[in-house]
């Protein structure tokens, strides 16, 4: 495969002049020709393309096997052989870090990620490997079925965060693996923005013919409220074979399957219920009550009773409250939601124990792949983007922070000095968000707590009178001239990627999250084995369940606290996507859109952190191996001590004087010196290759 001419300089370090304007300029003139990669150091760059390039084959991955970043044009397969690399040679656990705004391509990086580490083994114990390897790959094409959306930003949007851990043996094969998700958009379920679809799984169960739909109490013609505008399609058909392909190949067996499916045309049907009320105040079921009830498994009195009241303790006594018909549709709504949010949490888990690494086998390291949701912010933004933001935030702040370290580092180790460059530390909206007692999670809490009712108002004035004057807060109430919060609900957070306003509406509820004791009794009384198991504390009696559980937004807090505990102890690879336009085009470019996400990424910042002082750091051996052709000293052969001893030499021939020697590393303070090397470099090698073939065919 012929390589390639670089476009631009294919890492920002060798920008020889820094601007952000000269950043966005090389970054979209590799992008028009189609030259999506390009480095900062060892962090990638990656404008999606939003079109088939054809850069991922199996002769690509070769190009990038045991091959150092620098040494190939830029591509994703450099990071994760890179990643491979130190887990092989320095048995060192390594984690890849994709982050990047909605429809920037982070799924589709992290699925290239995982496809070169599958295929990249040493092949020993095939069958087994092969499996695993399967398994892997299969189980994200489940993973997107039923938790991922077509949005109005992607078409086929990831509306959970994943992480992936993949173990290997101590040959650098994988045998096994765990995914973790995080905070499924459940409210999708029951509502949707115009123009939006709700998870795929949905159409995917309704594109199948008839015969199947029908098992299921549907029909694929009719036209159902939780799918808002939105029809199945050819394409929905074909990725419903595909799930269940792969359901078969993680060995979900073909009851739990039906059972699956079961609930997902449960949860369509009671989209279906509608609620009256009779004469003598009874709550009526209309719709198709039937159907829903058998696809749920529960009886029709069951189903009844759970939404025409809820048992309350009160006090060792047990209490039945009635409810209004807008209560009943209110629980109708949340054991949909619930329902479907268990279920995806259910199959990962089952997923997991079809990946687990067998008792008895040595697993000796791990690469984890993150791939999580990008930072939000829509017209209306709402609880769900309040905690996908902050997650954003933690993983900025652990980006600062490695990279940072990193550097300091690597400057100590090599005995080199160095001056850190200055740029906005988060952090100080990090504990905005979940500092204890004054974190907003902490009053969000303390408002759930309260054993009054408190309203989203109330808590919005709690938020005003503990953080009035902080510099990346304020609301309605307190800054009442300010145009960009036009209603009294709502409140602003100043995230490093921009302004974000939420509406206070929803909050309480979603926070609190609590899910009626009688609908849990109801799901695990289903004659569906799979929701009987989903929901185990259905089976727990009334009494015995007064503990409140933890908040929505602290249970992501702590998931968060310990994924980020969990990377910090691995060696990083960052990608940071960038969306090149808000169409999924491929050729439009849109400078404004793409300067917003350089800026708020930090990418400009990462180049003059990663040349503070230095523009490249090279390890001896491979400097050498690279430029001793430059030296008649070093070339062929350098009769010297060591690497260092040599590249010294060649260096001090070449008239390089703005490098400082590491103990195994050769640092070069500028751009200008690298560019120099590489293009004498570049005008040498076709007079050694000429050279080369005149020695070979002997005609020297
Ligand atoms: V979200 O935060 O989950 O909404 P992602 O994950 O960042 O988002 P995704 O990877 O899903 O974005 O990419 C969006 C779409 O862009 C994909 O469905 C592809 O159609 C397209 N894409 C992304 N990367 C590539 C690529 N390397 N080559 C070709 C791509 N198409
Ligand atoms: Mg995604």
């Amino acid at each position: 495969m012929a390589t390639q001419p670089e476009v631009g300089v294919p890492d920002f370090v060798l920008l020889d002049n820094l601007t952000t304007d000269t950043f966005i300029q090389n970054l979209q003139l590799r992008f028009q020709h189609n030259k999506i990669y390009t480095y900062i150091g060892e962090v990638l760059v990656s404008v999606n393309p939003y079109k088939t390039l054809d850069i991922y084959s199996t002769q690509h991955m070769a190009q990038y096997r045991g091959r150092e970043m620098f040494e190939v044009t830029p591509h994703v397969y450099a990071v994760a052989d890179a990643c491979q690399r130190v887990l092989r040679q320095q048995g060192k656990d390594t984690c890849v870090l994709i982050s990047g705004e909605s429809g920037s391509g982070k799924t589709e990086a992290s699925k290239f990620i995982m496809k070169y580490i599958a295929a990249n083994t040493t092949q020993v114990h095939r069958d087994y490997i092969d499996r695993v390897k399967n398994v892997l790959i299969q189980s994200n094409s489940i993973l997107e079925t039923f938790g991922n959306a077509k949005t109005n930003r992607n078409g086929n949007s990831s509306r959970f965060g994943k992480y992936m851990d993949i173990h290997f043996d101590y040959k650098g094969d994988p045998v096994g693996g765990h995914i973790s998700n995080y905070l499924l958009e459940k409210s999708r379920v029951v509502s949707l923005q115009p123009g939006e679809r709700n998870f795929h799984a949905f159409y995917q169960l309704l594109s199948t013919n008839n015969a199947t739909t029908k098992k299921y109490g549907l029909s694929s013609s009719a036209v159902y409220q939780i799918l808002g505008n939105e029809r199945a399609t050819a394409q929905d058909s074909k990725l419903f074979n595909q799930t269940n392909t792969a359901f078969s190949a993680l060995g979900f067996n073909s009851t739990v399957v039906d059972d699956i499916w079961s609930i997902v045309a449960g949860v369509i049907l009671l989209g279906e219920l509608t609620f009256t009320e009779s004469q003598d105040g009874q709550l009526i079921i209309g719709g198709p009550v039937k159907q829903c009830t058998s696809a749920l498994g529960v009886t029709e009195q069951a189903l009844r009773s759970s939404m025409a009241g809820r048992v309350l303790s009160a006090g060792g006594d047990l209490v039945n409250k009635e409810h209004s018909l807008m209560d009943a549709n209110y629980t109708r709504l949340a054991l949909a939601k619930a329902a479907y949010d268990r279920l995806f949490t259910w199959i990962v888990q089952q997923i997991n124990k079809a990946i687990d690494v067998p008792s008895g086998t040595y697993k000796s390291t791990l690469i984890g792949v993150l791939d999580i949701y990008g930072f939000e912010i829509f017209d209306t933004n709402s609880f769900e983007q309040f905690c996908i933001n902050y997650c954003n935030e933690k993983l900025q702040q652990l980006f600062i922070e490695l990279v940072l370290k990193q550097e300091q580092e690597e400057y100590a180790r090599e005995g080199i000095q160095w001056t850190p460059i200055q740029y906005f530390n988060n952090r100080v909206i990090c504990e905005l968000v979940d500092a204890p007692h004054q974190g907003l999670i902490a009053i969000m809490d303390e408002a759930c707590l309260n054993p009054t009712k408190i309203s989203d108002k109330q808590l919005l004035e709690a938020m005003d009178r503990r953080l009035n004057g902080h510099k990346h807060y304020t609301s309605r109430q307190l800054a009442p001239t300010d145009k960009k919060l036009k209603h009294g609900v709502d409140f602003r957070i100043t995230h490093y990627a921009g302004d974000v306003t939420y509406a206070i509406t929803g909050f309480m509820d979603k926070n609190k999250d609590s899910l009626w004791q009688d609908l849990k009794r109801l799901l695990h009384s289903s004659h569906n084995a799979s929701l009987a198991d989903m929901w185990p504390e259905g089976g727990t009696h009334i009494q015995k369940t007064s503990k409140r559980p933890p908040s929505a937004a602290t249970l992501f807090r702590n998931s968060m606290s310990a994924l980020v505990t969990g990377l910090q102890s691995k060696e990083p690879f960052y990608v940071r996507c960038v969306k090149p336009n808000p169409y999924q085009a491929p050729t439009n470019w849109d400078d404004q859109l793409v300067r917003h996400q350089v800026a708020y990424l930090g990418l400009v910042e990462n180049v003059r952190v990663r040349r503070a002082g230095f523009a490249s750091r090279q390890r001896y051996d491979r400097f050498l191996k690279r430029y001793k052709m430059l030296s008649q000293y070093t070339w062929p052969n350098f009769r010297g001590n060591s690497d260092k001893d040599a590249v010294m030499v060649l260096l001090r021939d070449l008239h390089v004087t703005d490098v400082q020697f590491g103990h195994t590393k050769l640092f070069i303070r500028s751009a200008k010196t690298l560019h120099g090397l590489e293009a004498a470099r570049a005008e040498l090698i076709p007079s050694i290759v000429i050279l080369l073939q005149k020695l070979w065919r002997g005609t020297l």
